[in-house]
């Protein structure tokens, strides 16, 4: 191989580790310490910002509440050993899981891509409604894979939301509602990671045409 076209190889080398080779960072929602659940684990405020557990520097703004005529509230999310889900006073509801009426937005303050969002007790009669811009997805049980997984390929923007509306099953028991578990996603580079890269190939080229 030409010495040139090895100095090209190394700069799409080193593009595709920046944009096509970094594997996603998984989010979990349960309540264990290190996990992004834990800081969202009794949470009262919507709109509350926290850190991200699992990427050092992405804060996360959590949104949520109860849609319904009769002017229910969310108490408070409530992450578990395994999952988490919102308690509310709504009649009836599992206060670890999502109930029909039951809402969670999330937002991130760095642009990023989303890949995957994993459920638990996701059976028979459940459904969420998840939302982003103007994509709106409805899922039952038979959307999910065996793992209660989705896969997406969103670019969501920093500060745009991605919203879970629980539209299925209620009730206190393991069959009624579902929890959120684990989301997969990646933070995008930012515009002076890619000036980086760029002066690095540039320099590179120089370097082996001397
Ligand atoms: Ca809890
Ligand atoms: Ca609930
Ligand atoms: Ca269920």
């Amino acid at each position: 191989m030409k010495c040139r076209n090895r100095v090209k190889l190394w700069v799409i080398c080193g593009l595709a580790g920046v944009f096509g080779c970094a594997n996603a960072t998984t989010l979990s929602f349960d309540s264990a310490v290190g996990h992004t659940g834990h800081g969202l684990d009794e949470l009262a405020t919507t709109g509350t910002q926290i850190p991200v557990s699992e990427i050092s520097g992405l804060t996360l703004t959590a949104m949520f509440g109860v849609d319904g005529s009769n002017g229910e509230i969310v108490e408070y999310l409530n992450s578990t050993g395994s999952r988490l889900g919102i308690n509310s006073d709504l009649a009836d509801e599992g206060s670890s899981y999502f109930d029909t009426g039951e809402w969670l937005g999330f937002s991130f303050d760095k642009d990023v891509n989303v890949t995957r969002f994993k459920f638990t007790d996701f059976t028979s009669g459940d459904s969420v409604k998840i939302s982003w811009g103007t994509t709106v997805l409805t899922l039952v049980d038979g959307d999910l894979t065996d793992f209660n997984e989705y896969m997406v390929d969103w670019d969501v923007g920093s500060n745009e939301t991605i919203r879970f509306d629980a539209l299925g099953k209620s009730g206190a028991t393991t069959t009624g509602g579902f929890g959120l578990e684990k989301m997969d996603l990646t933070v995008v580079p930012e515009p002076a990671t890619f000036a980086l890269v760029g002066i690095g190939g540039a320099l590179a080229l120089l370097v082996r045409r001397r």
